[in-house]
């Protein structure tokens, strides 16, 4: 009965979350669930604070500096938020994070993402919007996400949800939020954009260009690249990933084949297409059919550094452009970025973040156009994550 007590009093630690993303950075920080009296379990404990004394009676809001782990121990920093939470800083960068998160779950520890370490504000509308800050690709990235979390999405779904019974209205109200889906779904995930042609046109080259780092083998030969390769880069702050792919043409082996199918595989959810002609030579058959296959990709004639071999007529829009002296290549990024958002939103708009609120987005603009002011209603507290007192809206309005 004692022990039962006990556990009920003292839970174990139970999950731990990865606040900061990944990659490089100065330090990284993880928030730990349950009772720290695990973190003092084994010999030696599991974290062995400079101070001497064991987690369970480290007060709440101190630093407290440490070592973490048995083995080559991780300098860390922790600090108890309240009885049961707890938050641990080491070094950023990957490394550090996954041994502790890996030790960490050797001891029955589950790991999960930000917003589900906060069980009081499950699917509360700021907390996902402060898991897509965190997670933000680039700073324009961030600055949405950041308007988002202090209020603007809040403000925007509240207007709607007060619009009601007028359900035109409301429904007017939640597309001007549900139109920004596609930019709000890429705060955290690239826009992909695939780089096509035949072999030796260049592909490697331009891709390394816009890199800014030499991410493909450039070499004189047909047939170098045989996978997908992809980089991560920004234009005008928009976040895509560029992927260079194996040439496309008969294969030559069994390798090469392989390379053209998932060439293919990417291509088919990419978000936009440059195909890549060399203009240095005249036009073969494969690329005029990769010219005709492509009809809305963003053709780019590569090369026009050398003299001109090429007599095809080629359409207006052909950007020339040379991946060896990067003549042209701002226009490429330009080209993207006009074709990926057509109309950026403004720094007031309200941008959904997640799938979930695109979902409960679109649930609630469904309902107002079937005339369900009940159903409306109760998708957008669904939205913000809240549960409505009847009678009552909140204080925040
Ligand atoms: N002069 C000149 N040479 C270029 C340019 N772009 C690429 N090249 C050269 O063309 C050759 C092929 O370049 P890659 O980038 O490897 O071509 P690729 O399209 O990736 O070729 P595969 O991987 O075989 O499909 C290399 O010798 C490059 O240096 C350019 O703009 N000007
Ligand atoms: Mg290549």
């Amino acid at each position: 009965m004692e022990g039962l007590e006990l556990t009920r009093l003292n839970p174990p630690l139970a999950t731990v979350a990865r606040l900061t993303p990944r990659g490089r950075g100065a330090v990284a920080t993880l928030r730990l669930l349950g009772s720290p009296a695990s973190l003092d379990a084994g010999d030696p404990a599991l974290f062995q604070a400079t101070n001497g004394q064991q987690v369970i009676d480290q007060p709440s809001g101190r630093l407290v500096f440490g070592h973490f782990g048995a083995d080559s121990p991780e300098e860390v920093v922790i600090c108890r938020l309240d009885a049961e939470t707890l938050e641990l800083h080491c070094h950023g960068g990957d490394a550090a994070v996954e041994r502790i998160v890996r030790e960490l779950s050797e001891r029955g520890v589950v790991t999960v993402s930000p917003w589900q370490s906060e069980p009081q504000r499950v699917d509360s509308l700021e907390t996902e919007c402060l898991a897509a800050l965190a997670n933000a690709l680039t700073p324009r990235m961030a600055n949405l996400a950041h308007s988002q979390a202090t209020g603007v999405l809040r403000r925007a779904v509240m207007a709607a949800l007060i619009a009601l019974p007028n359900l035109v209205k409301t429904g007017e109200l939640l597309r001007a939020i549900w139109r920004w889906r596609e930019v709000g779904r890429h705060v955290t995930v690239p826009w992909r954009v695939a780089v096509v042609g035949r072999p030796n046109v260049g592909k490697s080259r331009l891709i390394n260009a816009l890199l800014g780092y030499d991410r493909s083998i450039v070499y004189d030969a047909p047939g170098t690249t045989r996978d997908v390769l992809t980089g991560e880069t920004a234009f005008d702050g928009w976040p895509v990933q560029l992927a260079d792919t194996a040439g496309l043409r008969e294969a030559g082996s069994a390798i090469e084949a392989e390379g053209i199918v998932r060439a293919r595989d990417y291509l088919a959810t990419a978000d936009v297409v440059l195909v890549v002609v060399d203009r240095s030579q005249p036009a073969t058959r494969t690329d005029r059919e990769l010219v005709a296959e492509f009809p809305h990709a963003i053709l780019l004639a590569n090369k026009c550094d050398l003299p001109e071999a090429w007599v095809d007529p080629l359409p207006d829009d052909v950007l020339s452009i040379s991946a060896t002296t990067r003549a042209g290549l701002r226009r490429v990024g330009e080209e993207v970025v006009r074709r990926l958002v057509t109309e950026g939103p403004g720094s007031g708009d309200a941008i959904p973040l997640c799938e979930r609120q695109i979902t409960c987005l679109e649930r609630a603009i469904e309902a107002a156009d079937q005339g369900d002011c009940d159903g409306c209603r109760a998708r957008l507290w669904e939205l913000l994550g809240s549960h409505r007192v009847d009678g009552m809206l909140p204080s925040d309005l």
